[in-house]
């Protein structure tokens, strides 16, 4: 079969974003990848949890579980321990990411499950019509913070690298190329990578003016390996850095399960299933 093209990858389900949020960039950017790596849509599952982020899995040609809010990263690595042969990609939005569902990301990189995590991170809760999250900055003002909110912002990136998550990335969605690129080398990395991608809200939170002057690419000569040079590059508060800072190389959640596997079936201890017999 010849390999689709990314116009392909896309279904006829017209997206429901606003004109110019920046969730249609992230679109075309992972059908490029998937069209690049000739990835086959029936084994591809996209997961999202709930926000207007959470609504790509219909838009791409694949299996796909439209979850619920915060819990995108347990019901994939469900999916991927469940058939490690599957390409699971998981998407959703910061306040998915950061807020309800910050505590898995710890136990993402503990596990380090072969999925790629893009938070399309737009710094509000776009679906629920402009809340503060998590990305946001402080002193932000909405319907629900009228003085401005109080709390400063989590940096993602610094987050992902202290819990030595194995391929840490930052993107943003009107950088097509780059971000596409990013994509497929997180396809291609062996364990959980997260891409933070700045996709902004264009109704909600419109920061496309604002932050262009601020972007910049990572220098060439970073050394990806090196954690402590990554975590300089998060932390500096004149730029925002674009591109791979953190990649490591370390045994995956189904190579771990594989070897349990492996272990209780000569361990001669009963399986699970079996002890269940002795109660049919
Ligand atoms: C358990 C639960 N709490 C709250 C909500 C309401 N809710 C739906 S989406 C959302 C936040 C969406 O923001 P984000 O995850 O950043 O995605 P975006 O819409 O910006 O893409 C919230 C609070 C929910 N659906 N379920
Ligand atoms: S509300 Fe914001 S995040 Fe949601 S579709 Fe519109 S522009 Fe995108």
């Amino acid at each position: 079969m010849s390999k689709m093209t990314a116009a392909q990858y896309k279904t006829k389900i017209e997206p429901v974003w606003c004109p110019g949020c920046g969730d249609f960039g992230v679109l075309n950017a992972l059908c490029n990848s998937l069209s690049a790596r000739d990835v086959d849509p029936k084994n591809t599952v996209f997961v999202s949890g709930i926000g207007c982020s959470g609504r790509l899995p219909p838009y791409v040609k694949s299996y796909g579980f439209h979850t619920v809010h915060g819990r995108v990263l347990p019901i994939a690595t469900g999916i991927k321990v469940a058939n490690p042969d599957l390409t699971v990609v998981a998407v959703g939005g910061d306040g998915d990411a950061f807020a309800i569902g910050g505590g898995h990301i710890p136990h993402m990189s503990r596990r380090n499950p072969s999925i790629v995590y893009i938070v399309m991170d737009n710094g509000t809760y776009g679906l629920t019509k402009g809340q503060a999250s998590p990305t946001g900055p402080l002193g932000m003002k909405t319907a629900a913070s009228p003085y401005g909110t109080i709390e400063p912002p989590l940096n993602p990136i610094a987050m992902a690298l202290a819990y030595d998550i194995s391929f840490v990335a930052r993107a943003y969605s009107g950088k097509n190329k780059e971000l596409e690129a990013l994509i497929t080398r997180a396809m291609n990395h062996r364990g959980f990578s997260l891409i933070d991608v700045i996709s902004p809200c264009i109704t909600f939170y419109n920061t496309y003016k604002d932050l262009p002057p601020q972007l910049a690419a990572i220098p060439e000569t970073h050394d990806v390996k090196d954690r402590s040079k990554a975590f300089e590059l998060a932390l500096k508060e004149d730029k925002i850095y674009l591109g791979l800072f953190y990649e490591n190389d370390r045994p995956t959640f189904e190579e771990r399960i594989r070897g349990v596997v492996d272990q209780s079936e000569s361990s001669g201890i009963p399986r699970l299933d079996e002890i269940f017999l002795d109660f049919a």
